[in-house]
């Protein structure tokens, strides 16, 4: 079951988070699966008494009953944003979302059917997501593009700890008691609290490769918390497929699961000391040939560098690739 309101929430806080370099692709997504599935978002509209208003009445008595020749329909309310007129249309994910601004009257709208009208509307530049919290203007010619796009899995990297993205699932990378340590399962554990390592009991640990799923307890940026378990960086070619093996399984879990969007950590390169630049490139193919493996499947990944170095080795690596083609 895919939560289009709060994985489009999700997909425009994690593109904030990304900064200046971050690419737009996993709203964009979010979008097209909503066009396609006909989701809703929350529009505000004319108030009632502004509507009256518009009506041409001289005098008003109490109990009077006013009967209309045209249709006055219901007007979406405008953000003017110059002189000419020229407007966007604001739209909101979520009631939160309304209540960060004025009150207003609203109405639930099919996104299908106001990006199909947007055309209908001269003065409209097109839309606003979220105008009174983290704003993404779409604009006609994106709207147009949204309307073709072809929704796709995709693959951020973030200069971030992977408790800070918000996603349906994060990754831990744990040890095989998955009682806790330190590093990013450390973190994982306090934010979680205790009730973490008592489900983690019950799992009877975990082998390197593997991975398990959880709740996420006090963590709110997540759902559900993938436990895997890299391996300890020895030199020997079993370290490869072991930590391609993490990825793929907890890929495979939160399919599993029914997540729509992941954060991984950067899995085996911290204490377990993999060297960065191979664990990016087996991280990014290993993702890469498990989406392959798995078309259709809409799905937002995010890897998580919590260190500069980290980030630096995907940054080279995906330089290197773009010199290539
Ligand atoms: N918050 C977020 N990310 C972190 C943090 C943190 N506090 N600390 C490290 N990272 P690591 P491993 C990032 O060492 O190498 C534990 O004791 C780090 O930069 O946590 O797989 C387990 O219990 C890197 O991107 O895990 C195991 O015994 C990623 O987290 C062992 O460490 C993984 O680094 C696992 O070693």
């Amino acid at each position: 079951m895919f939560f289009f309101a709060k994985e489009l929430e999700r997909a425009i806080y994690n593109w904030n988070l990304g900064g200046a370099d971050a690419e737009p692709a996993p709203i964009f997504n979010v979008l097209a699966y909503g066009y396609e599935y006909d989701c809703q978002v929350v529009v505000p509209i004319e108030n009632p008494e502004d509507m009256l208003s518009m009506i041409n009445v001289e005098v008003l008595k109490p109990g009077d009953i006013i009967t209309q020749q045209e249709d006055v329909g219901i007007r979406f309310r405008h953000l003017v944003v110059n002189e000419e007129g020229k407007y966007f249309i604001p739209i909101f994910t979520s009631r939160d979302e309304i209540d960060k601004g004025e009150p207003t009257s609203t109405i639930q709208q099919s996104i299908k059917v106001l990006f199909d009208m947007v055309d209908h509307w001269p003065d409209c530049l097109g839309f606003i997501i979220n105008p009174w919290g983290q704003k993404v203007f779409l604009e006609k010619d994106i709207v147009h593009m949204l309307m073709g796009y072809e929704m796709r899995a995709y693959t951020a990297i973030l200069r971030c700890g992977v408790l800070e993205p918000h996603v349906s699932a994060i990754v831990n990378a744990a040890n095989k008691s998955l009682l806790g340590g330190g590093g990013v399962d450390g973190a994982i554990h306090r934010a979680a609290g205790r009730e973490l390592l008592a489900e983690c009991r019950t799992l009877h640990g975990c082998k390197t490769g593997e991975a398990k799923t959880t709740k996420a307890y006090n963590i709110k940026t997540a759902d559900k918390i993938i436990h895997t378990v890299g391996p300890i960086y020895s030199g020997k070619p079993t370290d490869k497929l072991q930590l391609a093996s993490c990825y793929q399984n907890a890929l495979e879990e939160s399919f599993k699961n029914g997540n729509d969007s992941l954060a991984f950590p950067c899995i085996s390169t911290g204490v377990y000391r993999y060297p960065l630049e191979e664990a990016a490139y087996i991280a990014l193919t290993s993702i890469a040939n498990w989406l392959d493996e798995h078309p259709g499947i809409l799905k937002n990944v995010y890897i998580c560098c919590y260190r500069e170095e980290e980030y630096e080795a995907y940054r080279k690596l995906i330089s290197h690739s773009e010199e290539r083609l």
